[in-house]
C-alpha cells in the first residue's frame, strides 16, 4: 500500500510448533542494502519523535513488539500509518517528513537503514523540507 512516497508491505511469517520467525533480507525483503540497524524502545507516554526527512537514507520500520504510529508528509499529502505487527514493514523513503507517536509501553521499533549515520543527511527544518521536496 502506498503511503506518501513510502510503502507499507507485509512480510511472510514463518512458524512451526515452536513459535514464529520472520526474516528480512537486504535487497530482497527491503529494496536496499542494510548498512545500519537501530531500535527505539521504552518510549515515554505522549512522546513524539522524528520531525525530519532525509536526503538519501532509506529505512524500513517494524514494530517488532507493541505498536506505534507514523505520520508521513510528502508535501502534498499527509498520512498516518499504524505499525502493530512484526510482519508489517514501512519502507520509508527519504523524501517523506516523518514523526513517530502513540508508542505503546512495550513498543520496540526496529529500524533498518540504507546508510551509516550522518547528521548531514537530516532535514530537520520544515521550511527547508518544503524547499527541497515541495513543488
Ligand atoms: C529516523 C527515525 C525513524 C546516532 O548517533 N546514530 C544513529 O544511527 C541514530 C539513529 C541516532 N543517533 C543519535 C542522534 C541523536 O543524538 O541518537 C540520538 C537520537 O536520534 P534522533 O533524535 O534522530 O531520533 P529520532 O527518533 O528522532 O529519529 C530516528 C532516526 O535518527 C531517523 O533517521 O528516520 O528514527
Amino acid at each position: 500500500m502506498e503511503v506518501g512516497n513510502s510503502k507499507l508491505i507485509d512480510i511472510t511469517e514463518l512458524g512451526d510448533e515452536r513459535g514464529l520467525l520472520t526474516v528480512i533480507e537486504g535487497n530482497i525483503s527491503v529494496p536496499f542494502e542494510i548498512n545500519r540497524v537501530f531500535y527505539i524502545y521504552k518510549t515515554l507516554p505522549g512522546i513524539r519523535r522524528g520531525f525530519h526527512a532525509h536526503y538519501k537514507t532509506r529505512q524500513a520500520l517494524i514494530s517488532v513488539s507493541g505498536s506505534c504510529k507514523v505520520y508521513l508528509d510528502n508535501t502534498r499529502r499527509k498520512t498516518d500509518v499504524l505499525l502493530d505487527s512484526p510482519t508489517k514493514v514501512l519502507i520509508l523513503e527519504p523524501n517523506d517528513w516523518h514523526e513517530m507517536y502513540d508508542f505503546s509501553p512495550d513498543c520496540v521499533l526496529l529500524v533498518l537503514a540504507s546508510h551509516l549515520y550522518d547528521a548531514e543527511d537530516y532535514i530537520r527544518d520544515y521550511d527547508k523540507f518544503l524547499e527541497v521536496y515541495g513543488r
